[in-house]
């Protein structure tokens, strides 16, 4: 990347779901997790993000899916633009255009994917010299999750350890060695497509604040990083599966131990979880992981994936299916659309 930036740049990402969850900041500012967290970057719904370095510009301009985007999301954008500015010590503003194809309501966080794109094409415009691992770290500052979609495949967020500069330094993402012939498919259930009811950045303060089991679920979240790493070099997906639904469920039970309880998971994701089990007792390897809503990940062989696919489709409250492989890393061009 040459000295100065290319003044342009587009960047597309993938959206990731984390088989150990990241949830807790020991770091607010610099967005430092708690524990470690490991992902599976998805191909399906990618976001594309074009960043322009305007020197005429007043004001920074945000827009997403062809609409201005103020408010909080608007804001986080713009002081993300400004961390980048500061690291480059450049002034001009820019235009930010952004479209992704999640379906309204998927329950895939556009945030992870939104954020990698956002690091890679800002980096790239105003000049900011940044390999995968500086770019992990400064997607991390715009959402922690989106670290992860830096890289494809299997990816690891390592906590890091300190605060301040030795924190940031070593808390980053990278890509998990698999064995070969591993080729899953998460099948993403989606049981309610409003809004989230609290948002995770707050239902994590709260969770740390006053949930008896967090520092447990933060503990065993330990091993659970290393034994997933092994079934992943392994290519063992019942010992995969079975860490993924045990570090999701851990995650949720401190939620709901916290005061007042975070309840994300409803009746329907409780249906989802009897059905991976009944799927499990016929012999088709199958798990489930959610994240901060009541939306179902559902872990399984490429092979069976059509029948899970077909199994969750037959609870009534399963609204809509979608099938997703492994997918890419961020790839970052040049200005034009
Ligand atoms: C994860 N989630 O590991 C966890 C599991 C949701 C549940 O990362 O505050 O949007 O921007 O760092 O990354 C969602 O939180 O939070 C998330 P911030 P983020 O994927």
């Amino acid at each position: 990347m040459r000295a100065g930036g290319t003044g342009r740049a587009t960047a597309v990402a993938y959206p990731n779901i984390a088989l150990v969850k990241y949830w807790g900041k020991r770091d607010e500012e610099l967005v430092l997790p708690v524990t470690g967290s490991l992902s599976m970057t998805l191909d399906i719904f990618p976001t594309t993000t074009r960043v322009a370095v305007c020197p005429d510009a007043a004001g920074d301009s945000v827009t997403v899916n062809e609409r201005p985007v103020d408010g909080v999301t608007g804001e986080r954008v713009r002081r993300f633009l400004e961390l980048v500015r500061n690291l480059t010590g450049r002034r001009e503003r820019a235009v930010v255009t952004s479209a992704n194809r999640v379906p309204t309501g998927a329950g895939l966080a556009s945030s992870a994917a939104g954020f990698a794109a956002l690091a890679a094409a800002a980096a790239a415009a105003y000049g900011l010299p940044a390999d995968g691992r500086a770019l992990s770290r400064l997607a991390r500052r715009g959402s922690g999750s989106a670290c992860r979609s830096v890289f494809g495949g299997f990816v690891q967020w390592h906590a890091g350890r300190g605060r301040g500069r030795t924190g940031d330094l070593s808390s980053y993402a990278e890509p998990v060695v698999t064995a070969g012939t591993f080729d899953p498919v998460l099948v993403v259930a989606i049981v309610d497509t409003g809004p989230k009811k609290v948002a995770s950045r707050e239902a994590m303060r709260q969770t740390m604040r006053s949930s008896p089991l967090y520092r447990a679920w933060a503990r065993t979240s330990g091993t659970d990083l290393d034994r997933m790493r092994d079934g992943l070099a392994q290519g063992d997906l019942a010992t995969i599966g079975e860490i993924a639904e045990h570090n999701a469920l851990g995650m949720h039970a401190a939620m709901l131990a916290a005061r007042p309880a975070i309840r994300y998971l409803s009746a329907a994701s409780l249906a989802v979880l009897d059905q991976v089990a009944g799927l499990r007792t016929d012999g088709v390897p199958a798990f489930a992981t959610f994240d901060a809503g009541p939306n179902a990940a559902v872990l399984c062989r490429r092979e069976d994936a059509r029948q899970v696919a077909n199994a969750l489709t037959d609870i009534g409250d399963v609204q809509a299916v979608h099938l997703a492989g492994t997918g890419p890393g961020i790839a970052v061009g040049g200005g034009g659309q």
